[in-house]
């Protein structure tokens, strides 16, 4: 890059001597939401200024170190919104309609000999939200074209949303066909656990577009495996690149890479913001998307 000079620690074979040979005149960390940057990262930083990370999650870093030394903090807001919420709704239709199970049936020349038991209708149904942000309330927007019905939960009602406010998760798990995680990550404790999974019962359906580690993975691989839930459409995971292998085998998941905001179009978006916060911080002013002061 023009402007600076690029150090690129994932490309690194050996990132501990990396960090040791040029820790000490790093400026600034580009990051992505799902990286982030640990604690032990930026001990190894001093001179550190800003962390710009491509994304909305700051969970994977360390805000309360990054205060404590006057680090700032950026995220891209807005820029990934539709992405997001679009891919939360191919999930959803995916998931249900079975459609990588349809896939795998055509390109293995099954087509003929194979009985793919009937799918899930996905216009009509109960749909719950987990975190009605900016995420959630794009996902409410699309899934209300396929005549739904629309609940969801968050930290009190949003002023301004038709859609049903239900405090307890429990109780919209319950009421609900398909239930939607877009929640930050923030608080970083599992929400959906055993119990959440019970409540959505043999008939729900799961789709998380948020982070793996709002989720008991273990719970609901064991739930999707008794089918004591229907299915799950899942695009993030508690340990990426890691997926229990479990998953690989259940024809009732729709499994994804950590897709959501990975399109030309809106990674360029992104990457625009990224710099805008940089430069601004490189000149001596407040970075216009910082989280934190
Ligand atoms: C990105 C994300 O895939 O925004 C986030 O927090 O997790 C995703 O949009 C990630 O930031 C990689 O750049």
């Amino acid at each position: 890059m023009r402007d600076y000079e690029v150090h690129r620690l994932y490309q690194s074979s050996e990132p501990k001597q990396m960090l040791a040979d040029i820790g000490p005149v790093i400026e600034g960390v580009v990051t992505g939401g799902a990286k982030g940057l640990s604690r032990d990262i930026m001990q190894c930083l001093p001179a550190l200024k800003i962390v710009a990370v491509s994304g909305i999650g700051t969970d994977a870093v360390d805000l309360v170190y990054a205060a404590e030394h006057n680090i700032f903090v950026t995220t891209t807001p807005g820029v990934l919104t539709d992405d997001v919420a679009d891919l939360a709704l191919g999930l959803l239709i995916s998931t249900l309609r079975q459609m990588s199970e349809g896939e795998q049936v055509v390109r293995a020349g099954r087509w003929p000999q194979t009985n793919l038991p009937l799918a899930r209708k996905v216009s009509g149904t109960t749909v719950g939200i987990i975190g009605m942000g900016r995420v959630g309330q794009a996902i409410a927007q699309r899934v209300a074209a396929f005549k739904t019905r629309i609940l969801y939960t968050d930290l009190g009602p949003v002023a301004g949303l038709d859609y049903g406010f239900v405090a307890d998760i429990h109780a919209l798990a319950q009421e609900v066909d398909v239930l939607i995680l877009a929640a930050s990550a923030d608080g970083g404790k599992v929400i959906i656990g055993e119990s959440v999974l019970e409540a959505l019962g043999p008939q729900g359906y799961f789709i998380n577009v948020a982070r793996g580690k709002l989720v008991d993975e273990n719970a609901l691989l064991a739930a999707l495996t008794e089918r004591r839930i229907a299915g799950a459409g899942l695009d993030v995971f508690a340990n990426e690149p890691h997926v229990p292998e479990g998953f690989f085998t259940l024809s009732n998941v729709t499994l994804s890479p950590h897709r959501a905001s990975a399109t030309v179009q809106t990674r360029l978006e992104m990457g625009n913001i990224v710099l805008e916060n940089l430069m601004a911080c490189f000149s001596g002013k407040l970075p216009p998307h910082r989280v934190l002061a």
